[in-house]
């Protein structure tokens, strides 16, 4: 085989695995792969391997809505998106790669009294941390998103909507191999199809990695994955309250650009925008039960079809080309677990649920930091297993955008 070009590849060639790293990273999706990238370029920590059972991006990375704002209801979550939203911001500099990062202005609706008093109260307490957010009327709205039918066909009309100018888009696989790129060109190694099988621990501190390629030994092993959360916490004897539902989503044909917002309805449970090649990206709720799969249902492309008909009747004429779904690492109060661990040596960045995308820069900086430092960062402090036992939750189900 010869190349036809004198460009280097985009990704490596499969290595053989070492005998050991300084640190391994389990899950090469955006976040594993950000870990990657922040370990090598922030603390000069090359020594890594990242262990992917799939290939790079192939989880949740590439399978959600691409939606980036940071319009949370608790302090601690707006800071540590809105830490996020700014890492994005110049991600595509940094990487040399077009990421088609758009900002695009975030509309959540609201269609009864007390969803629009959650939206003040998410506005107040992004206002007092610097965030963009207002709550807006019907008139904004009509002149905003004047394809949108505000009486809702009647059923549930929209009342008001929390408006965050800085959400935005994102090209998903585009972010993962963005970092995947940097880290690898920094010394870092990436092995995909490799599948963790154990870890191994001596007198309760992490010493290595059981995968089917081999054993590797190590100082920290990093997990980073999402589905198969419990798989990896069991082997090292922790459990979290990580219960993981099917997240599904779809996108339309592609048609000319009309749509220059993200639109979600928090009632009605959906959310759309428009992608830069014209689809309409499209999601619902999570699935209603508990179950470890990504198969696609047509129960959830009907009720999607039901809930966008009554706010945009018009794309009843549009066909749906793909559906796919991610596993969604749901959380108690819906906020991730993150940090250090009672197993020394083994870190945690789960519990990702719904909200995972948007973080992809934070938590890869924060992590980096917290593997560096052997503590943790002081944004995801609060974001500790410990919380559920302390009873120290940090509730974001109300600014989820998914129903759940
Ligand atoms: O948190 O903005 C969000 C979101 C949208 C779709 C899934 N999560």
């Amino acid at each position: 085989f010869k190349r036809s070009h004198d460009e280097p590849r985009f990704f490596p060639e499969a290595r053989p695995l070492k005998k050991h790293y300084d640190v391994v990273i389990i899950g090469g999706g955006g976040h594993g792969m950000a870990c990657a990238y922040y370990l090598a370029k922030d603390h000069g920590i090359t020594d890594v391997a990242v262990l992917e059972q799939g290939y790079i991006g192939g989880g949740n990375t590439g399978r959600n809505t691409t939606i980036v704002r940071s319009n949370y209801l608790t302090p601690e979550g707006v800071k540590f998106y809105d830490t996020s939203v700014k890492l994005f911001e110049d991600l595509a500099d940094d990487f040399d790669l077009n990421i088609f990062y758009s900002t695009r202005g975030h509309f959540t609706l609201a269609h009864t009294d007390s969803a629009l008093r959650t939206m003040r109260w998410r506005a107040e307490v992004n206002k007092h941390l610097g965030v963009a957010s207002d709550v807006v009327d019907l008139k904004t709205l009509a002149e905003e998103v004047p394809y949108m039918d505000l009486t809702c066909a009647g059923h549930s009309p929209v009342m008001g909507a929390l408006y965050h100018a800085p959400g935005a888009v994102a090209r998903h696989d585009a972010v993962a191999w963005g970092y995947a790129r940097g880290a690898y060109n920094r010394g870092v190694e990436l092995h995909q199809k490799t599948r963790v099988l154990n870890i191994r621990t001596d007198n309760g501190r992490v010493c290595g990695v059981e995968t089917d390629r081999g054993f590797i030994s190590c100082r920290q092993v990093i997990s980073m994955v999402a589905g198969s959360t419990p798989r990896i916490t069991e082997m090292v004897g922790l459990s979290t309250p990580i219960e993981i539902y099917p997240l599904q989503a779809c996108v339309t044909e592609p048609v000319k650009p009309f749509m220059d917002t993200i639109v979600v309805s928090g009632s009605l449970h959906v959310y759309v925008s428009q992608s830069s090649r014209g689809e309409l990206v499209m999601g619902a709720s999570v699935d209603p039960s508990v179950l470890h799969s990504t198969r696609s249902s047509f129960d959830f492309t009907e009720g999607l079809a039901d809930k966008m008909l009554d706010l945009f009747p018009f794309v009843s004429r549009l066909n749906v080309m793909r559906q796919w779904a991610g596993m969604s690492d749901i959380t108690p109060d819906f906020a991730p677990i993150m940090g250090v661990t009672p197993v020394k040596g083994f870190y945690l960045d789960a519990g990702w649920g719904t909200w995972g995308f948007k973080a992809t820069p934070v938590s890869g900086k924060t992590m980096a930091w917290t593997l560096a430092h052997e503590r943790n960062h002081e944004l995801i402090e609060p974001f500790r297993l410990s919380r559920f036992a302390d009873f120290d939750l940090v509730g974001e189900k109300g600014a989820a955008s998914v129903g759940h």
